[in-house]
């Protein structure tokens, strides 16, 4: 298992992330004070945090396989910050009472997980409660996981124990996938780390680089796809994205390449300008390819809260969203906004973006990133 991890010497398997040390894993507001040998409750430099302590002390133990591991470590800052805070408060405050609620819901809503999803968090709870006439809220964190579940899980629809990649890339036809969003938000990075995604699974990727606003922008691409080995379609700043997309298409039919993915500005100052851009890129796309784009991404950045629900709403209104790409959820211990989205919208939460490097991207699944994010060893 831990060659798995590290890989061999010298090969590319060494590029899987590496484990964190135990003291990383536990960086959680304050490790326990002394070590405790193994199968001992170590002594903990202050009460409250025990609740903490427990959330991820098996998760320091235990090596894990690659994909869970990076989830759990993308997740660090939200385990501490949302989870850990609740485990603790659950623990530590003992009884059932109407201060209970209110502190959930202030832990749950300065998480970003939304006022939409706390209420029916709290609700749901409530009525656990009462149904099981519990007296003590420690059993409540258990039942909040699964009503946590239940709302990541959108639609109901059976999710697969293992992480599969999520993408409408079908053999023996050229695949577009067409990347939006704000500006900033992470869609180039998350252009590169899907291309490389698909590389290593044999695909042949063009890109184009139809974000033209800037003439950096298109400089940025240019830069992964010399690293990546990829081609970019590309013209001068300023010029047209939809004839871009044009010669991408032809570029990618001459080439032979079975997936385009479409790197688009954000800048738009308005629905109607974003709708126009929009319609026009899929106007070209649909001329040469009937049934492109096969995929439309929204990247959005974790970091924004708010800003990210309404953004994933406006872009909804416009763009036929077939999936959303979480962002930058390391960089934030308000995560809660996973939830947020998956309560207010009927769009799969396709990708979480955990890194800038080329491999801090995952697939989003919701058990497994559940018990990421509550510190278990196994998804
Ligand atoms: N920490 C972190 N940074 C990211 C992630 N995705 C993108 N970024 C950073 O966010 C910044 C903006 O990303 P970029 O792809 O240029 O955004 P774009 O304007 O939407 O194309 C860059 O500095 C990226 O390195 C992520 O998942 N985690
Ligand atoms: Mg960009």
């Amino acid at each position: 298992m831990l060659k798995k991890l590290f890989g061999k010497k010298g090969s590319t398997e060494a590029e899987v992330p590496a484990v964190p040390s135990a003291e990383e894993q536990t960086a959680v507001p304050d490790a326990p004070s002394e070590e405790a040998p193994e199968g001992e409750e170590p002594k903990l430099k202050k009460g409250f945090l025990r609740g903490a302590w427990e959330a991820t002390k098996k998760l320091a133990l235990t090596p894990v396989d690659p994909w869970f591991e990076a989830v759990a470590k993308g997740l660090d800052k939200t385990r501490a910050g949302l989870v850990n805070k609740v485990a603790s408060l659950f623990k530590m405050h003992g009884k059932v009472d109407e201060a209970l609620w209110e502190e959930l819901e202030d832990i749950l809503i300065t998480s970003d997980v939304g006022t939409a999803a706390t209420e029916k968090i709290i609700d749901q709870l409530r009525e656990i409660v009462k149904e099981k006439k519990l007296t003590t809220a420690e059993p409540l964190l258990e039942e909040m996981r699964t009503i946590l579940g239940a709302v990541l899980n959108y639609d109901g629809a059976d999710v697969p124990e293992e992480p599969v990649d999520p993408l409408n890339v079908e053999p023996g036809r050229l695949n577009v996938i067409l990347m939006v969003g704000v500006n900033g938000t992470g869609k180039t990075t998350s252009t590169a780390k899907l291309t490389h995604r698909l590389k290593s699974k044999g695909h042949k990727v063009i890109l184009a680089a139809a974000d033209t606003f800037r003439a950096a922008a298109i400089d940025q691409l240019l830069v992964w796809g010399t690293r990546l080995g990829v081609d970019v379609i590309h013209q001068n700043e300023g010029s047209d994205p939809a004839a871009v997309v044009f010669d991408a298409v032809n570029a990618a039919k001459a080439r032979k390449a079975d997936v385009l993915i479409v790197d688009t500005a954000g800048r738009l100052h308005s629905k109607v300008n974003l709708m126009e851009e929009l319609r026009k890129i899929r106007r070209v796309l649909t001329r040469e390819i009937p049934d492109a784009p096969h995929e439309t991404l929204l990247v959005l950045d974790a970091t924004t809260g708010q800003n990210a629900v309404n953004q994933a709403r406006t872009f909804n209104e416009v763009a036929n969203l077939t999936g959303l790409v979480l962002a930058k959820l390391d960089g934030t211990a308000k995560g809660g906004i996973v939830v947020a989205i998956s309560q207010e919208f009927q769009i799969p939460v396709k990708y979480i973006g955990l890194g800038e490097k080329i491999e801090d991207l995952q697939v989003f699944h919701p058990k497994p990133f559940l018990s990421a994010l509550f510190g278990e060893t196994d998804g």
